[in-house]
């Protein structure tokens, strides 16, 4: 396929200042009429010929200024409309297309998802609506009328604000007005008609101006929405508080659908979600998923501004409103919840989908230069990644600097499509500070490596510390390294380093040596602090080193890293684990009530794939799978009474009142962990613990984080647990997810056959992405040891799934295919089975370009 390159970028030939859309909505045949007011663009080439994208449409009508367009003139066809000479002042297209919703099953234009018309544009469905200029520095206000059968969609919704309702007379059907003062790109266009319930509140914002907040679910869920709108209300008002940002419209609505593929979209004043996404009742939901809706309702509030009212030039700037706002989204969930859980967790997600992504052939800078599919790029790198270079640069420039350069960024480009360096423009403008180093951090693939050697000097009471940087043969990079020396007893406060400033040392040189004096001992470094760079850190430090920090860091991320050091040695090299066993235990007896979601998280050692991930030699999933069951084994003896302890005492009240907030939730979390360690080190016990806490949970996290533990261990329990599980959630599709996730990541070899059975399950469809996921994405992304089976049958599996799935939904099978993106590190025989898995979903005749290039990247 051919690729599109950034250095080929140039602006729009033709611009397009208004749209006036009139949707009528039909299960099959929706008539689409669209009223363009065009006009040359002065920075693109004069009389060059209109050219608007379209994708599987069918072209009814068309009128330029009222009239037929001169015979000849006109090209059109499903994937494109082409005017030859149009006009070289404004004029005004009509277009009237149709489409049929029902059998739009790739999720992207419009769709309909259990009944309910909705919208996806970005990146590129807006041309499978109707002819558009679709690409995002083609900025136009939007009036939308939307019409419909009026039992069929009582609700109407659309971008902006409503202008106006009403019905049609004799027809049965109604229609609703909705006009968007604020100009913007096709992909945040939407609209959504359907039976919908809602929960609503009002939100007065720091200008004054009352909003109208609603969430829309499928009628009788509403009161599983209150925790989303609840959400809602405190992003609007943290953006005003953290970044001085209001809403913009008199309403803002939040729907959720059941068939999506992704988490959700910032589509303007509609933000339209993934049920997964909105909808908890303590019931139903675990703590994890509250807080993925509290991040994921952020994150799309927060595009208001970060990608909406400052969007992007073009689909190479996408860390631009992705990496800012997945930014913004972390700092709203650490302000709501514990800043150092949450930086532990954010750092887990980090090295569990974006290293192994770097560090693959699907690798790309956090800005690519050249894509063949922009959809495959909605990447970790482009997100998380992306985020931590905003980071570093709040880390480099200091809170206020940060913060004066984002208003900054808002007020010089509000109403435009910019580009990554519009944004680094804003801070080297409020700072003073040259970031054209800084600016490399976009364009170079590869994880850096960060090595750190360190020399006590006793007589001169001095400690040298050499750090080095390593990623190709390029300019070093600009690494801010947050760090501290720590002694037998605790942190040296009083040693100097006068080129680290606020426990900072920015390092710019592939090498530099820093000298600390007043050094009263031999210290152990603690480098890297919050984990201030997205590095891997070679310091080669001893397990006792390690221990000292677990024990007395004051950093709380650098406590937990050292902890899951140790463990990755341990995992690695072997050897005894009684000294970590013993200061994990202090940990539990210091930490266990103060801060248990932390206590929680020390437990948690390294999952097999981030084992993967540090491994330098080739990866056999099958060694790090025993290594690790091992050693947790091993702790959950060691540990054993005060795991046992812990149970007891976090147990709650049965009559008391479920909360999601981060105290409780990190109890749960505790509690639970304490559970499956027990449980690793004494399978019987462990089983009938999980069986009884199953029986008495009063609330999804404890009746799921049970159901984890006891469907690791084989037996008739297992079995008639999972099946009362099934029994009692039958009507519950996002609780059965859940389900066939935990039975898709048991790491036995009965695990393909019983996924096969699932595939039969009358809960299961292929149609639907989040069931996929659950079942053949947990398979493929959370059992490593099934998946990459010596007899290739867990390859062949997730291939027959995305060679099936690409005929009708080609984007979440391209995601599915990219399990496979780490093939290259596993050990020789597994590799040549992945190869020739790959070569042979690349040969399938009509394949996908979401697919084909997933496989093509993954072989190059
Ligand atoms: N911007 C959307 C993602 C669109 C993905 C298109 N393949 C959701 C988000 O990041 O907020
Ligand atoms: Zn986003």
């Amino acid at each position: 396929p051919p690729l599109i390159h950034l250095a080929d970028y140039r602006p729009s030939d033709h611009l397009i200042d208004r749209v006036d859309l009139d949707v009528r909505l039909d299960p099959h045949r929706t008539r689409v009429t669209a009223v363009l007011a065009v006009r040359p663009n002065p920075g693109g080439e004069p009389g060059a010929p209109l050219r608007l994208d379209g994708d599987d449409l069918s072209l009814i009508a068309l009128d330029l200024d009222g009239a037929a367009p001169t015979p000849g003139t006109v090209t059109a066809g499903p994937q494109g409309l082409e005017i030859a000479g149009p006009p070289q002042r404004p004029f005004t297209l009509t277009v009237v297309t149709e489409i049929d919703p029902t059998a739009n099953t790739k999720l992207m234009g419009l769709y309909r998802s259990g009944g309910v018309y909705c919208t996806q544009c970005e990146a590129d469905g807006f041309r499978r609506i109707t002819y558009f200029l679709d690409r995002p520095d083609v900025l136009s206000v939007y009036t939308t009328r939307i019409e419909a059968d009026a039992a069929e969609a009582p609700v109407l919704l659309g971008n902006g604000n409503p202008v106006e309702s009403g019905t049609v007379a004799g027809t049965g059907r109604h229609y609703a007005v909705w006009h968007d003062p604020h100009p913007k790109p096709a992909y945040l266009f939407a609209l959504v008609g359907g039976r919908l319930d809602n929960v609503a509140t009002t939100f007065r914002t720091m200008e004054g101006r009352d909003v109208r907040v609603a969430v829309h679910v499928e009628p009788g869920k509403a009161e599983r929405a209150a925790y989303a709108l609840d959400a809602v209300v405190r992003s609007m008002r943290w953006d005003e508080e953290a970044f001085g940002r209001a809403y913009d419209l008199d309403v803002f609505n939040v729907v959720a659908v059941s068939d999506f593929n992704m988490g959700a979209m910032e589509n303007k004043g509609l933000n339209i979600f993934n049920d997964k996404y909105v909808l908890a009742s303590p019931e139903t939901a675990t703590d994890a998923d509250y807080a993925a809706i509290e991040a994921i309702i952020a994150h799309e509030y927060f595009h208001n501004w970060s990608g909406n009212r400052v969007t992007c030039r073009d689909w190479f700037q996408l860390c631009l409103k992705e990496g800012l706002t997945v930014f913004r989204d972390q700092e709203f969930s650490s302000d709501m919840r514990s800043r150092a859980v949450h930086r532990i967790a954010e750092v887990r997600a980090l090295r569990a989908r974006q290293f192994p992504e770097d560090a693959g052939p699907l690798r790309h800078p956090v800005r690519p230069t050249a894509y063949a599919e922009i959809n495959n790029f909605y990447t970790a790198t482009v997100y998380e990644k992306g985020a931590e270079i905003v980071r570093m640069l709040k880390t480099l420039l200091g809170p206020e600097a940060f913060r004066a350069g984002m208003d900054r960024y808002y007020a010089d480009n509000d109403g435009r499509a910019a580009t990554v360096e519009d944004f680094l423009k804003a801070f080297e403008a409020e700072s003073g500070r040259d970031l054209a180093g800084f600016a490399q951090w976009y364009g170079r693939p590869g994880t850096p490596t960060l090595s750190a050697t360190g020399r006590y000097d006793a007589a001169a009471q001095s400690y040298d510390l050499t750090l080095a940087q390593s990623l190709d043969d390029g300019e070093p990079l600009v690494i801010p390294v947050a760090l501290g020396l720590v002694g037998a007893g605790g942190a040296l406060d009083g040693a100097v380093c006068p080129e680290v400033r606020d426990g900072v040392y920015v390092l710019t040189a592939r090498e530099a040596t820093l000298r600390f004096a007043d050094v009263p001992e031999p210290p152990v470094p603690s480098l890297l602090r919050g984990f201030s760079a997205p590095v891997r850190l070679r310091a080669e430090l001893a397990q006792a080193d390690h221990l000292r920090l677990l024990a007395h860091d004051t950093d709380p991320f650098n406590r937990w890293q050292a902890a899951q050091s140790v463990a990755h040695g341990l995992m690695r090299d072997g050897g005894s684990p009684a000294a970590f066993a013993e200061a994990l235990g202090l940990l539990l007896d210091r930490e266990g009530a103060r801060d248990s979601a932390f206590a929680a998280l020390a437990l948690a050692i390294p999952g097999e794939g981030e084992v993967a991930n540090e491994m330098r030699a080739e990866v056999d999933p099958d060694a790090i799978h025993a290594a690790r069951t091992a050693l947790r084994r091993d702790l959950g003896r060691a540990l054993r009474p005060r795991l046992d302890a812990l149970w007891e005492a976090l147990t709650e009240a049965p009559s008391a009142l479920y909360s999601p907030d981060a105290a409780a939730a990190g109890r749960r979390a505790l509690r639970n962990a304490a559970l499956d360690l027990v449980a690793a080190g004494d399978p019987e016990t462990g089983a009938a613990r999980a069986g009884a806490q199953i029986e008495a949970a009063t609330n999804m996290t404890d009746r799921l984080a049970a159901l984890g533990t006891l469907a690791l261990i084989p037996g008739e329990a297992r079995e008639g647990a999972l099946a009362a599980f099934a029994e009692r959630y039958a009507d519950e599709p996002l609780v059965l997810d859940k389900w066939f996730a935990i039975q898709a990541m048991i790491p036995e070899d009965g695990t393909l056959a019983r996924i096969a059975r699932l595939k039969e399950h009358p809960a299961f469809a292929m149609t639907n992405p989040n069931r996929v996921r659950a079942l053949v994405g947990s398979f493929a992304f959370g059992n490593p040891t099934q998946f990459a089976r010596a007899d290739g049958a867990g390859f062949a599996l997730v291939a027959d799934t995305v060679a099936a799935l690409d005929r009708t939904n080609p984007q979440v099978a391209a995601k599915l295919l990219t399990a496979f993106g780490s093939w290259r590190k596993l050990r020789k025989s597994r590799a040549c089975q992945a190869e020739e898995i790959l070569n042979r979903i690349k040969a399938i005749p009509g394949l996908s370009r979401d697919v084909g290039d997933i496989a093509a990247r993954s072989l190059m």
